[in-house]
């Protein structure tokens, strides 16, 4: 019997500052029982989806700041969220600032949580590639400090066994690395969900608008293809108090064709009704790591960080 299984994203438009975490939680209700309504067992939902994009503010004190993070899982704002998902049978990714008490002191981390159709939590993602700087550049314009709020996730790139196949999560910055992908396929997913907030202006240069929107499709596309996987990318986007994040949440097929893709900035539910077999057969062929894959000539990947020039 075929493999299929309805998947949905969930793309939220803008959070402000000024927004409650309840409000923003009513929100995903909303898209979660619309993603029911057309028959989906899974929803994505973004990176850091509780709150506005808060990295892009400079605070120093972390009275000030842990108002962004959760405590413990479900937090209390996740509540009623774990609640109605469990209620309709439905998974989910859900992104959000963690603040743990681990090896004797407080943590905190930029992380996904996979949750089950029976409300069970699967296990957690921290974020590994945290783009940004610590020290504020001084252009409230283009600040992105999640090295400031966050640390290096501890937790690698895990994947977890699920009804509707073997899943991997990372997060936003963390799908312009192939590594990331290459980690998680070798574990056997097949299917990658990821949320993001992208500023529409790159944080390094000045570049046109669509390169963002390319660079985005870019990466998933080829993680989608090289890893015969389907992908599942939720953005938060619009402009939150004025910052402009791009949208084009998608799902992305084996082939690497982008099946779905969000035509606003605001909530929207994509659903696509995906065959899981299409990755598999794909990994028995083009893509059979076993017979193809050269490890002895990969080495560097692993021994080196940056780029040095052979002598
Ligand atoms: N949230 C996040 O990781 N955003 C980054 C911005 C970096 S711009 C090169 C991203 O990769 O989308």
């Amino acid at each position: 019997m075929p493999r299929r299984e309805v998947f949905a994203v969930a793309q939220l438009g803008p959070i402000h500052l000024a927004d409650t975490k309840d409000a923003v939680v009513a929100r995903l209700i909303e898209m979660l029982r619309e993603a029911k309504g057309r028959g989906a067992g899974w929803v994505t939902f973004p990176e850091l989806a509780l709150t506005t994009f808060f990295p892009r503010y400079l605070y120093d004190a972390p009275e000030d700041y842990d108002v962004f993070f959760e405590e413990g899982l479900p937090s209390p704002a996740m509540v009623p969220l774990f609640e109605e998902a469990r209620q309709l049978g439905v998974g989910f990714y859900l992104g959000y600032a963690e603040k743990v008490e681990q090896d004797g002191r407080t943590r905190r981390f930029n992380t996904s949580v996979l949750v089950g159709p029976d409300g069970k939590i699967l296990g957690q993602y921290r974020k590994i590639h945290l783009p940004g700087t610590k020290e504020p550049i001084g252009d409230p314009e283009f600040e992105h400090l999640e090295k400031r709020y966050f640390e290096v996730g501890d937790l690698g790139f895990p994947t977890f066994a699920t009804p509707s196949g073997r899943v991997g999560m990372c997060i936003c910055n963390d799908r312009r690395w192939p590594e990331t992908f290459r980690v998680m396929a070798l574990q056997g997913a097949e299917i990658f969900m990821l949320g993001y907030n992208t500023p529409t202006r790159n944080i390094h240069h000045a570049e046109p608008a669509h390169l963002r929107e390319f660079h985005h499709s870019l990466s998933l596309q080829s993680a989608a293809y090289q890893n015969a996987s389907w992908v599942m990318a939720a953005a938060k986007c619009g402009a939150e108090d004025g910052f402009a994040m791009i949208g084009g949440s998608m799902i992305v097929a084996p082939t690497g064709e982008v099946v779905t893709r969000a035509t606003s900035e605001e909530d929207e539910v994509i659903t696509y009704d995906c065959d899981l077999d299409l990755g598999a057969y794909l990994r028995r062929t083009v893509f059979d790591f076993a017979r193809h894959r050269r490890i002895e000539h990969y080495g560097l990947i692993t021994q080196q960080t940056g780029i040095e020039v052979p002598k």
